[in-house]
């Protein structure tokens, strides 16, 4: 694949990263994305997501010229979708981009070609959507062009390590398209490329983040369980992961991102009278926000006009994305019930939770505040002091991740809640 030509149809949190590593390991790679405003951010040399190193990374590539970045597809040797795959209202897939960019690539399909989707899909998308796509060109996968499914796996946060040494599943719609596969991603991964076909790809995805999904559900419930028997579920955790079999994941105010919030649906799409314990943990998970909303209320104590300040808007630590995020979810319900909530993310800076006033520091956010509820387990809030919560009203602190020093804040004569702890 060195030296020849890569077209990477969506310039996200993975298809940015991924024609960055390509470009800057010999391949000339074509960025394409619909939106205007990306293709003119990342052509004036800046970057429209955080991640660790990616701004680099992109500005090396496209130093080097390997990467160039357009609105629509070029003739290429290979073609990878990595656009997203959100949820309608009623959790089905919402294929419409997948669609989109397939047909992007039809008119320019030449006999030799490959076609990766990575895109997160439900089971048979591969054969059953893109594949009939792709031969309105009148070219026949597996024959004239090679067609594969490989899923990304890589932790926002930890993009470029993972995306080197994560191993990487590659199912083809037959074995040739699948070596095909290897041999385009070989000229960056070191870890294991193991190949399949097509659907069991596309499944082996859907369960990695389902299982997450079912395991975090799992440490909610047992949060839940803790606070009806005063004990803190945190204590319990840790006890129980002395096991050598036993490795029990963090309860908290919700599951979010793209990911996880998302995936185990498709697989309910696809076997809704099988997938049931699927179901039963999204609407645990799904149903964490209201809980932390109650801890809330409770550490309002009936305050009238009680002002919450909340901090943390992304749905994980120290990553600036906020879709689905639980946090986002939290501050619109205390709005909605009529308190007044200051909103405070330093990896968010302007977002848009509806009711609620945004601001600019823990201080300004916590100013004249009767509640502060933690939401996101940032580094910029593991030292939150005594000190830093002095323009407080109230002394009330309520911790959601089970991270702050929450001694301190005690012995500084704040009254702590945490999620999963009556102590
Ligand atoms: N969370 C908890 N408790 C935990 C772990 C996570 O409440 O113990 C919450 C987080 O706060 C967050 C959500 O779950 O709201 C998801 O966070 P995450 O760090 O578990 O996962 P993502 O969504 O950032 O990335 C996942 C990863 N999948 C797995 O670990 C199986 C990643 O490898 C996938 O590539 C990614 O989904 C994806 O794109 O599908």
């Amino acid at each position: 694949m060195r030296s020849r030509t890569l077209c990477i149809i969506g310039l996200g949190y993975i298809g940015l990263p991924t024609a960055a590593m390509f470009a800057t390991h010999g391949v000339r790679v074509i960025g394409i994305d619909s939106n205007e405003r990306v293709v003119g951010v990342l052509n004036k040399g800046d970057i429209h997501i955080e991640e660790e190193g990616l701004r680099e990374l992109v500005r090396k590539a496209m130093g080097s010229g390997n990467l160039v970045v357009r609105g629509k597809p070029e003739p290429a040797d290979a073609f990878i979708i990595a656009v997203p795959t959100p949820f309608k209202q009623d959790k089905t897939a919402d294929m419409q981009a997948v669609i989109n960019a397939t047909e992007f690539i039809v008119p320019h399909l030449r006999r030799g070609n490959l076609v990766i989707l990575e895109s997160t899909s439900p089971p048979r998308t591969t054969t059953g959507l893109v594949q009939p796509i792709l031969e309105r060109s009148g070219l026949t996968a597996g024959k004239d062009f090679q067609l594969a499914y490989s899923p990304e796996r890589v932790l926002p946060g930890q993009i470029f390590l993972e995306l080197v040494a994560n191993a990487r599943v590659i199912g083809g719609v037959d074995h040739a398209s699948a070596v095909a596969g290897r041999d385009l991603y070989s000229a960056f991964v070191t870890g294991e490329i193991l190949l399949t076909d097509a659907t069991t790809a596309e499944m082996v995805k859907l369960m990695e983040n389902a299982t997450r999904d079912v395991n975090i559900a799992l440490a909610n419930e047992f949060a839940l369980i803790a606070e009806k028997l005063e004990i803190s579920v945190w204590e319990a955790i840790k006890l129980a992961n002395y096991h050598p079999r036993v490795k029990i994941l963090r309860p908290g105010p919700g599951v979010g991102g793209h990911c996880i919030a998302i995936d185990p649906w498709f697989l309910v799409e696809a076997a809704p009278d099988d997938a049931k314990l699927i179901r039963q943990a999204r609407l645990v998970n799904d149903a964490m926000p209201m809980h932390t909303v109650s801890l809330i209320e409770r550490a309002a104590a009936g305050t009238t006009g009680a002002v919450v300040a909340c901090l943390g808007l992304t749905y994980k630590a120290d990553v600036d994305d906020t879709r689905e995020s639980p946090a986002m979810e939290i501050a619109e319900l205390l709005a909605h019930k009529g308190y007044v909530v200051r909103v405070y993310d330093p990896h968010a800076p302007a977002p848009h939770v509806r009711g609620a006033h945004a601001t600019s520091s823990v201080e300004e956010a916590t100013r004249g505040a009767d509640v502060v509820a933690v939401l996101v387990d940032h580094v910029e809030f593991r030292t939150l002091s005594p000190a830093r919560l002095s323009g407080m009203r109230g002394r009330s602190v309520v911790d959601t991740r089970n991270f702050l020093d929450v001694d301190l804040l005690r012995r500084g004569g704040f009254s702590v809640t945490v999620l999963g702890s009556a102590r």
